[in-house]
């Protein structure tokens, strides 16, 4: 049997694509990699070592950490501080950018990271992940400020995600397309399984909690009407609904056989325009969706294109297989314009 390409082997040989490349990227991205084995670690063993359950805390958005919140969170800053790579990290755990330790270098990336996206999943057996974000430090070698991480999606260097699944994937993209490698448990290696992978045009899955259904904008609720009608509606055709509610899940069904994914605007809270965050959560998303050939918008605007406002600012998302992201946004800005 042969080990094929590792994690570690790719990105050295993607990174010579970029003339006087220093291989701080490399580093980066492989300590990134470290701390996420550990983390699929600590899901898979769950109740053997104690990780499962809530912890007594809640994080800077009010919503109630698992111990895994704060175990993967600690994981990602403990794997990355000493490196001198980074001069900043945002978490979706913590309210600001993370002070990184004294006598260590300010390197020239920011990281942005959801350490568990999904965690409300892990005490259910539910696949989960890590979804990060690299971005350049507006000013390398000295400590990030807030505004530094404040940049559109389109400026990110990398994005990807980890997926605790029925396989430990690994996933990203640094703007080369889209590749996948599976953790490899006998060797502990990421290796490269899933070559430049394509989000066809064309679907019938789509992806959306159904129970918000009576709080979206009639656009959102046209279309997903017009979904369920199937064969006997404006459509002609039957459509397929899943719905892990780990966005990582979901979105890597997508990468692996297309769909649409919708978290919409909802007009449950006027100040939250959406649930996912922009900066760690829809931004590395709709990057890997479009390197992979789909679409990702928040019924009006390019995801990758809007200026953050904040650390942890919430869109709508609508990502996936072409076509059907162009229509529902075709929907949205057809209402507001009328
Ligand atoms: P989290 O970062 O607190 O885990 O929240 C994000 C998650 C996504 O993974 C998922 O798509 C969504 O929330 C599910 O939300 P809901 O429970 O409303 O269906
Ligand atoms: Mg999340």
């Amino acid at each position: 049997m042969q080990i094929g390409t590792t994690l570690s082997q790719f990105i050295i040989e993607e990174t010579r694509l970029y003339p006087g490349a220093s291989g701080d990227f490399a580093a980066l991205l492989n300590d990134l990699a470290v701390a996420c084995k550990f983390i699929g670690a600590q899901v898979y063993r769950g109740s053997l070592v104690g990780a499962l359950g809530s912890a007594d805390t809640g994080n800077v958005q009010g919503e109630i950490q698992k111990k895994l919140d704060i175990i993967s969170n600690d994981a990602i800053l403990k794997s990355m501080d000493w490196t001198g790579h980074l001069s900043g990290m945002v978490s979706e755990e913590m309210d600001g950018p993370y002070t990184l330790p004294g006598g260590i270098p300010r390197g020239k990336y920011l990281l942005l990271f959801d350490p568990l996206d999904g965690s409300s999943n892990t005490d259910v057996g539910i696949s989960v992940g890590t979804i990060f974000s690299i971005l350049r430090a507006p000013v390398a070698g000295r400590d990030a400020e807030p505004a530094d991480f404040l940049q559109p999606g389109v400026q990110q260097v990398c994005a990807g995600y980890a997926l605790y699944g029925s396989s430990s994937m690994l996933v990203y993209s640094t703007g080369y397309g889209v590749n996948g490698f599976t953790l490899e448990p006998s060797i502990g290696e990421y290796v490269l399984t899933h070559q430049q992978m394509r989000i066809p045009d064309e679907t019938r899955e789509y992806a959306i909690n159904m129970s918000n259904h009576r709080h979206w904008e009639n656009p959102v609720r046209r279309y997903i009407d017009e979904l369920n009608q199937g064969t006997a509606g404006p459509r002609g055709q039957d459509f397929n609904m899943r719905w892990v509610g780990s966005m990582v899940a979901d979105v890597h069904r997508i990468l692996c056989r297309g769909g649409i994914f919708l978290y919409p605007f909802d007009t449950r809270n006027p100040g939250k325009p959406g649930k996912l965050r922009l900066l760690y959560e829809a931004n590395p998303m709709a990057f890997l969706v479009e390197q992979a050939g789909g679409a990702a918008t928040t019924g009006r605007q390019r995801i990758l294109e809007i200026q953050p406002e904040n650390l942890h600012q919430r869109v709508p998302v609508i990502l996936g297989s072409r076509c059907e992201v162009e229509r529902v946004t075709q929907y949205c800005c057809e209402e507001s314009s009328s």
